[in-house]
């Protein structure tokens, strides 16, 4: 059973998974209007992987006995200046996505909650291959500098990354 707290914390954080894939679809939107298509691809794969991260949350809630509670999600930016601009977002918001879950185990562990902090651990691993995804395009995007040579090639291998599954129950 999930303390009243951990339970509040744990909904809070399906919201900040929703609100990331709302960002991440909305950088894709931008990209597609401005005919980066392999950009806009990315980032929509990216928007699903955070539904995903939304519903493991969402079912381990449910798994605990616990009541999901969705609130309204904020309204991504809707403009970026550059592709550069796009993907320093990028990396500072999964840092601050990072610190959010840093919190979440602190709290389980502060709860003696082991069955929420060993969890919460798939989130820990996962934010470091988030926060590695979004520097490695980063550093890319700070080598091309105004190339837009380097910025074509960069658009055609971000539009191979593969697509994933989308949500399906807690397996
Ligand atoms: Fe990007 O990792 Fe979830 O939010």
């Amino acid at each position: 059973m999930l303390s009243k707290k951990m339970q509040e914390a744990l909904n809070a954080q399906i919201n900040a998974e929703y609100h990331s894939s709302y960002l991440y679809l909305s950088m894709a939107a931008h990209c597609q209007a401005i005919n980066l298509e392999g950009f806009a691809s990315w980032l929509r794969i990216q928007a699903d992987e955070e539904m995903i991260h939304a519903m493991k949350i969402y079912d381990f809630v449910l798994e605990r006995g616990g009541r999901v509670v969705l609130t309204a999600i904020e309204a991504p930016a809707t403009e970026w200046e550059s592709p550069l601009a796009i993907f320093e977002a990028t990396y500072a918001h999964e840092q601050y996505i990072t610190g959010r879950i840093n919190k979440l185990v602190d709290l389980a562990i502060a709860e003696s909650d082991h069955a929420t902090n060993a969890f919460l651990q798939w989130f820990v691993n996962e934010q470091v291959e988030e926060e590695s995804n979004a520097d490695a395009v980063l550093q890319r995007l700070n080598l091309i500098a105004d190339a837009p040579g380097g910025l074509f090639m960069l658009n055609e291998q971000l539009g191979q990354r593969p697509a994933i599954t989308p949500a399906s129950p807690a397996e």
